[in-house]
């Protein structure tokens, strides 16, 4: 059966203030004509950068009987979309969620959220990168920005990368199962552009690079709507060059549209001022081919 809206698992938290995770998720896609069923992995008061203090429920044995049930009444999905987890235990879920749900012709998309600059972040250990390299295996793309794909590969951190170097990084982490990866936030080396999102589609054999400029800012919860735009331009039919300039475009807007007012930065982008920039059409503009 053909459904009228696409739709999406989306296994995340849900962090009440701060415009990440679920609360960023499910606007993006919802504006992009995408149906959300959140599994929610836990409930905070605010997500954790940059915030202390936060109140935290965690709802890791809800998550396999909210499962079943979603099992016994035979729900499909054309995506299955996990990203922040609290546990190794989560993980251990969310794989058996692929395992229940994942079919041939559903996309599997992996956000390995777990560091950021070169850290670490607070809730996350070394066993869940270990994990985390697993559940890897089981998605159609993933999306680590630089510091998740150098713990995955167990690089250390750099502040630069030449070409050559990240379409290796970018192949060693296909080799870890997925047929396309996709690495934000890139030191870019070229002059005047300081940051690239960097792709590999293993199937067509062609790497992919969109640069902009650095703005010296850091949201919490970017990571999360670029990969929902990414989720969502693809359901919609777009190439992967194409996911890539709408993800890179939409984040500079947000940035763009959030950095001239003077308000914490872990409050997040302003997206409510941008979302309707989703519906515009595509404009072409920034996408490579590496050679
Ligand atoms: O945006 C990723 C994210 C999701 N959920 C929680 C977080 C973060 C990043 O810090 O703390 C709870």
């Amino acid at each position: 059966m053909i459904r009228p809206v696409k739709r999406v698992a989306a296994i995340h938290d849900l962090s009440g203030f701060g415009r990440a995770s679920l609360c960023a998720i499910t606007p993006v896609l919802s504006t992009m004509g995408v149906q959300v069923c959140p599994l929610p992995t836990a409930i905070l008061s605010t997500h954790t950068g940059g915030f202390e203090d936060f109140s935290f429920i965690d709802l890791t044995d809800s998550m396999e009987t909210y499962m079943e049930h979603w099992r016994k009444l035979q729900i499909e999905f054309d995506c299955i979309y996990s990203g922040f987890l609290g546990s190794s235990k989560q993980i251990e879920i969310v794989s058996k969620f692929i395992d229940i749900f994942g079919k041939e012709d559903n996309l599997i998309v992996i956000d390995p959220v777990m560091a950021d600059n070169g850290e670490l972040y607070s809730t996350m250990d070394i066993s869940m990168v270990e994990n985390m390299k697993k559940l890897i295996g089981k998605a159609d793309i993933i999306t680590p920005n630089f510091t998740e794909a150098a713990y995955l590969l167990n690089k250390d951190y750099k502040s630069n990368i030449t070409d050559r170097e990240v379409k290796e990084w970018l192949v060693s982490l296909s080799d870890m199962g997925p047929e396309v990866v996709i690495i934000t936030s890139v030191p870019d080396s070229q002059l005047h552009k300081d940051t690239s999102v960097v792709a590999y589609d293993r199937i067509n054999n062609k790497f992919w690079k969109v640069s902009c400029r650095y703005i010296p800012a850091h949201f919490p919860g970017t990571g999360d709507i670029f990969t929902s735009v990414i989720v969502g331009s693809l359901l919609q039919g777009d190439s992967l060059p194409i996911a890539l300039d709408r993800g890179v475009q939409f984040i500079t807007a947000c940035i763009k549209a959030s950095y001239g007012f003077e308000y914490p930065q872990r409050e997040g982008v302003l997206l409510e001022r941008v979302l309707e920039n989703l519906k515009m059409p595509v404009v072409v503009s920034g996408y490579e081919l590496m050679e």
